[in-house]
């Protein structure tokens, strides 16, 4: 649209407001209740202007082609400045003592300290937040952050009430914030005009010397862009990029406000080394002559496939290319393997057989785009918040959501229908809903017919699918199952996202495959008419980690190892033959250990002891150990039983790039230098291969992503340099020119035929079933508030909204077995026995208990099984079978301290 303000010519898109193309002006137009993240209100009226004539909010109106628009009429700026004054009158002048949007507006518009009130309204505040602060009488009722709970988190947590000038923000009906339905994610305090909700100080003192420095998130996939700012050696607070192109302003509680533990007092700020039983300091030069002697004498005497590495999510990917280039350069083994393994491995497998690539098929924005969204296995707004949040936007708009989950998640609670099946009947309940497909005649035969391989063979398999029998293997009633095929098949642009409740089964490969046959059927997927099939990798790396080739048969880009033409280009760029024969993946690390096959671990940033499955074999693992290498950033559960422990930097404190979970690259930027000794893995990687008398090549992370684009076509686009410029990329991205696929495959597929892949898997049982000793299932996940292993959140304000574990079970089953709310509940399985606290919810079914392995008081993976999925060896986290018992909850290591951590 072409327009005119203030007799400018100016261009803004269709839809813009007035106020959009005054900003495309460049003229100055005030406003108070508007953010750009939501809906407009046109509450204060600051923002008139005159628009072909007449005076209009400018924020409300919709610009018009052809539109004379003029912000300097003296009027309606007189009208602005009385309003603002009338406004600030019942405010006390302290509302000038801190920087606000406020305090500009009143400077721009010549409102002055004297047209405050002088003590405010005495209104009550609100202190129960670990990190926020209400001071009801800076409050002016402008009504943005209930607007941003509501429209952006969908929190619907904040309400404004009272009356005339009485009006102001509440939590919830009324009570301390803290209990309310706020979920912490930072919105309300972002939008704030005034600083009634204001950041709790983490600082004693706001320093003069604040600096910004522009990072990606180092929790989870979702990979939103952030701001960090920092004060001398502190990191003052974290606060959403409004640009950031996955969260656009937006951010959940761990990114916004979890970030005390990069200045805890227990990070490693030295090197630790195993002495007559005990970890003692040493110096770095000590440590690495250690760790290169004893790898070297490994190697000499049981040959490289002895030593053995875990590479970490956690890292960076060029962290994690100098981690598999120095396992197979230095140490000349394959074995090397990340976290994807225990996690959305099954994924991995199962898309590139589908479609042909190792990664999601669509972007965070064709989800939103859809018109009907299907959530499998995923605890959306606990795991990956601001997609979450961006879910419920989009019902908000009207998607419709299906949700299938054995728990009833706050996106279950929301959804049109919910197939509440049992954990492990996800192949059953898929391949129910492709029968549904094709008999309801919602499977796109043209696409089908042009596109995709395998519909007869699927078809014969379908016939044992029938409703009635999903029905008896799932639980779920088969009219909700024809309720959510009609949801589906009928969509314009469906949208598959899921999570865990896929992958983390003994069948989670075939969950990833008949889950993709439903994109298949549809078109949906490769084609402008789907959203596609979108795993929500976990890690804010993990997609980087494996993309980087820190996997056992895969080399950077997922070039096969067994591939002789690929082995020969990277042995001729990095000077040394890259091995031949594909190395161990975790579980099987594991067991060679016992078998004294692999005698040397090097872990970096993964705490396998708390969060790898079936603990005991774990810890039995890594004792067997001649030489266990712990690379952390605290005294984790596994660096307590390493021999060398090497103190690590947090993201914070690393330049390099995250890959999130729709394959976008981004930069990681370092606001502040590691604490101590404590070094970037980059460096140490390096200074471990110096140490074995190595050099690994690239000096500097920017040199390492082009060493890794120079022999990975997917990535040869990608550079610091451009992603400095550019933003995000996402992969694949063949050449300098090519802007990155944020949609694959709208040509064809990248399988071996060019087309898609249906498959033909029938339901198999889970590994592990309940019995007359074990008779409830236990079922493992996420909780908001705490991050995996625990060890960073736990050391932030985060402990005070969520500080123990809890087991969750349904009502009746807790009162059949005596379990009051908060009381001790004694969990075994047929591995092992821990005692938790009791929580009573229906949000599990009858039979079902959900718990957490955030805390390592109460370590879940104590009970967890050995099974792992028959492809891929994710293990089978989502299934265990229990028992329950009363207990003391002093029984637990936390009791005995009286619950105080
Ligand atoms: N707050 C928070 N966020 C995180 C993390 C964290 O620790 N805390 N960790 C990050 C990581 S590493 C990951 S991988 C992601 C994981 O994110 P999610 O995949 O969302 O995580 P989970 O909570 O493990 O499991 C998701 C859901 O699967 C359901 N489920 C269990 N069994 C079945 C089944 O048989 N079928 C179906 N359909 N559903 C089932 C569970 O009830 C649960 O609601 O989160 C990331 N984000
Ligand atoms: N029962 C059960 N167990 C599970 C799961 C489940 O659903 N149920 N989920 C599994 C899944 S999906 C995953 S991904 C794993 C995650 O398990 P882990 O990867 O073990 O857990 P994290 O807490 O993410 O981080 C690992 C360690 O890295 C350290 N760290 C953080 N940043 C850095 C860094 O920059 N450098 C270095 N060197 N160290 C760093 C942290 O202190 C932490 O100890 O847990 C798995 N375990
Ligand atoms: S949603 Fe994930 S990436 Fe975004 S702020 Fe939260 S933890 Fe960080
Ligand atoms: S900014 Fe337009 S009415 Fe408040
Ligand atoms: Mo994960």
């Amino acid at each position: 649209m072409d327009l005119r303000v203030d007799s400018r010519p100016v261009t803004v898109p269709d839809g813009a407001s007035v106020l959009d193309a005054t900003r495309a002006a460049g003229a100055a137009v005030p406003t108070l209740c508007h953010d750009d993240r939501f809906s407009p209100q046109g509450v204060c009226r600051l923002c008139m202007v005159r628009a072909d004539g007449t005076p209009v909010a400018a924020c409300l109106t919709p610009a018009r082609e052809g539109m004379q628009i003029h912000t300097d009429d003296p009027d309606l700026a007189e009208q602005a400045r009385l309003l603002l004054e009338l406004t600030v009158e019942r405010l006390p002048g302290r509302a000038l003592d801190q920087p606000s949007e406020l305090a500009d507006l009143c400077r721009g518009l010549g409102v002055g300290a004297d047209a405050f009130g002088r003590d405010g309204r005495g209104l009550a505040s609100d202190d129960s937040h670990p990190y926020l602060l209400l001071d009801r009488d800076l409050c002016v009722a402008c009504g943005r952050c209930v607007r941003m709970c509501d429209e952006v988190q969908g929190a619907f947590a904040l309400t404004l009430v009272g009356r005339g000038a009485e009006t102001t923000v509440t939590a919830g009906a009324g009570g301390p914030w803290v209990d309310s339905a706020c979920v912490s994610c930072g919105g309300c305090v972002d939008t704030c005009p005034t600083g009634a909700i204001s950041p709790r100080s983490t600082t004693a003192e706001a320093a003069p010397d604040t600096r910004i420095t522009r990072t990606t998130c180092g929790y989870c996939g979702v990979g939103c862009t952030l701001d960090v700012h920092t004060a001398g050696d502190q990191v003052e607070s974290v606060t959403p990029a409004l640009d950031g192109a996955v969260n656009r302003g937006h951010a959940c509680v761990k990114g916004r406000f979890a970030h005390a533990y990069v200045r805890s007092p227990e990070r490693l700020t030295t090197p630790l080394l195993r002495r007559d039983g005990r970890l003692e300091p040493v110096s770095w030069p000590t440590a690495l002559s250690y760790v290169s002697s004893e790898m070297t004498r490994i190697r000499g005497s049981h040959g490289p496939d002895a030593i053995a590495a875990i590479s970490s999510a956690r890292a960076t990917n060029e962290e994690n290319y100098l981690m598999q280039k120095l396992m197979r350069t230095v140490i000349g083994t394959n074995n090397v393997d990340n976290c994807s393994r225990i996690c959305h491995a099954p994924s991995a497998a199962g898309l590139t057989a589908a479609f042909g690539l190792s990664g999601g098929t669509n972007s965070a924005d064709d989800i939103d785009g859809a018109d009907m969204i299907l959530i499998a296995g995923s605890n959306t707004t606990e795991a990956h918040p601001v997609i979450g949040a961006r879910i419920k936007q989009a019902a908000l708009r009207g998607a419709a959501l299906v949700v299938i989950d054995p728990r009833r998640t706050e996106l279950a609670g929301l959804a049109d229908v919910h197939l509440r099946g049992r954990p492990g009947s996800n192949v059953a309940v898929f391949n129910g809903l492709a029968r549904l497909l094709l008999e309801g005649g919602w499977a796109d035969l043209d696409f089908l017919a042009a596109r995709a391989n395998g519909l007869d063979a699927l078809r014969e398999l379908l016939s044992d699918f029938p409703p009635e029998r999903v029905e008896q293997i799932s639980g779920i009633p088969a009219e909700l199952l024809w309720r959510a095929a009609d949801l589906y098949g009928r969509a314009e642009r469906p949208a598959i996202v899921y999570g865990l409740g896929v992958t983390e089964h003994a069948h989670g490969t075939d969950g990833v495959r008949t889950l993709a046959n439903l994109a298949i059927l549809r078109g949906a997927v490769g084609t402008d008419r789907g959203g596609g099939v979108n795993p929500l990798r976990g890690q804010n790396n993990v997609q980087g980690a494996s993309d980087m080739g820190a996997l056992p048969d895969l080399l950077p880009g997922y070039q096969k190892v067994a591939d002789p033409d690929v082995r020969r280009r990277f042995s001729a760029a990095w000077g040394t033959a890259v091995p031949e024969s594909p190395g161990l993946r975790i579980p099987e690390m594991f067991n060679a250990a016992v078998a004294g096959r692999v005698r040397a671990l090097y872990v970096m940033g993964e705490d396998v002891a708390q969060t790898d499955p079936d603990s005991g074999h774990v810890r039995a693992a890594l004792e067997a150990c001649e030489l266990l290498v712990c690379q952390e950033i605290f005294l984790s559960e596994t660096a307590r039983l390493a021999d060398v422990v090497l103190p690590a930097a947090t993201f914070v404190e690393k330049d390099g790039t995250f890959v999130n979970f729709d394959r976008r690259f981004q930069r990681v930027r370092p606001a502040l230098p590691p604490p101590g000794a404590a070094r970037t893995d980059f460096d140490i990687l390096r200074a471990v291969a110096a140490s074995l008398g190595s050099d690994l090549g690239p000096a500097t992370p920017a040199a390492a992503l082009d060493e890794c684009a120079r022999l990975a076509p997917l990535f040869s686009g990608i550079s610091h340099r451009r992603l400095d410029r550019e933003g995000g990329l996402h992969w694949p991205c063949r050449g300098e020119d090519d802007p990155g696929e944020a949609r694959l495959y709208r040509d064809s597929f990248a399988t071996p035929s060019g087309r898609a892949e249906l498959a033909a898997r029938d339901w198999l049982p889970p590994g592990e079933e309940p019995d007359s000793g074990y008779p409830y299932t236990l079922i493992t996940g996420r909780r908001l508030a705490h991050y995996n292993a625990g060890t960073m959140t736990r050391r932030t304000p985060n402990i005070e909204i969520d500080a123990a574990e809890h087991l969750d079970i349904h009502p009746d089953d807790a009162a059949r077995l005596g379990l009051g709310e908060g009381t001790g509940v004694r969990v075994t399985s047929r591995r092992g026995s821990i005692v938790a606290l009791v929580r009573r919810t229906d949000e599990v079914s009858p039979g079902e208990v959900f718990m957490s392995f955030h805390f390592p008081d109460v370590p879940a993976n104590v009970l967890t099984s050995e099974n792992t999925d028959e492809v891929t060896d994710c293990p089978e986290y989502k299934v265990t079978a229990v028992r329950l018992e009363q207990a003391d909850w002093s029984e637990s290591p936390l009791g005995h301290r009286g619950g105080d951590r």
